[in-house]
């Protein structure tokens, strides 16, 4: 069995990532497993955006990337995001490397439409260079620009480029790592968190709006990730102590596990 684990770090949770968080990496990369991460940052993208008077819009969670937004996502995913990112794991004691998916061209990519702009999907990744790394001993930490091949590049929705690279390299795990519970329903009583959800149960779920917005993307690309090989995908909330699951604690407090 593969000994890779694959984290998508969403941008809402960076700033906000328990410290235990820190010690799991560590304990996992002592217990012999590869770890890869892919971050996001869409909140710091729609806030510079902002800052820059260019609005921000959406279709199923991911964002319609023209021509103004698409520099300004390279220097913020692939700039302060990424870096920041990077440096938070090195005060930490991990080895790490930041690039994006243009580096070594790992997220090779192609338009999704003609109304999302640059926004990509991946159609190809470079494993070879990444199971270098990884080699080495050095966590990959990847801001999800594509690039094609005439050298255009695209932004990507960071839960896809996590699911896209779990698939290519056949990962153990996939864990989407947000400020949030999971996923949950809410009555009259409050909030229930989801513990295990089944994709058709997600399909309802999607149907009935209770799942909407930017966890589409999100679920969408966890069941793909089931689908194509990836042996468990969990949704936790990176803001709770010990946030990733372990195989005693697969479905503790503020987890989501996607099966089958
Ligand atoms: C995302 C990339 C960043 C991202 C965006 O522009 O916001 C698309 O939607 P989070 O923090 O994980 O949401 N790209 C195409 O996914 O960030």
């Amino acid at each position: 069995m593969s000994k890779i684990i694959v984290l998508k770090l969403g941008g809402s949770v960076l700033s906000n990532l328990h410290p235990t968080f820190y010690s799991q990496i560590q304990h996992f990369i002592h217990q012999g497993k590869q770890i890869i991460v892919v971050h996001g940052g869409g909140p710091n993208l729609t806030e510079t955006l902002r800052r820059l008077q260019i609005s921000s819009q959406f279709v199923d969670g991911r964002r319609i990337t023209d021509a103004h937004t698409l520099p300004v996502a390279k220097m913020v995913l692939a700039g302060s995001v990424n870096k920041d990112t990077v440096t938070q794991f090195h005060l930490n004691g991990i080895a790490c490397i930041g690039l994006s998916g243009v580096d070594l061209a790992i997220l090779q990519a192609n338009p999704i439409s003609s109304e999302l702009g640059f926004t990509g999907e991946i159609n190809q990744v470079n494993r070879s260079a990444l199971i270098t790394l990884m080699n080495q001993n050095w966590v990959p930490i990847i801001a999800s620009i594509g690039v094609d091949s005439e050298g255009q590049h695209y932004n990507i929705n960071a839960d896809e480029a996590a699911m896209r690279l779990a698939v290519a390299l056949q990962a153990d795990q996939l864990i989407f790592i947000s400020n949030t519970d999971g996923i949950y329903t809410t009555d009259s009583h409050g909030k229930h968190p989801i513990k295990q959800i089944t994709p058709l149960q997600i399909k309802q779920l999607q149907q009935e709006k209770i799942i909407h917005g930017g966890m589409i993307p999100k679920v969408q690309a966890g069941v793909q990730a089931l689908m194509n090989g990836v042996n468990t995908i969990h949704i936790v909330n990176g803001g709770l102590e010990n946030p990733l699951p372990d195989e005693s604690q697969k479905l503790d407090k503020g987890t989501c596990m996607i099966q089958e």
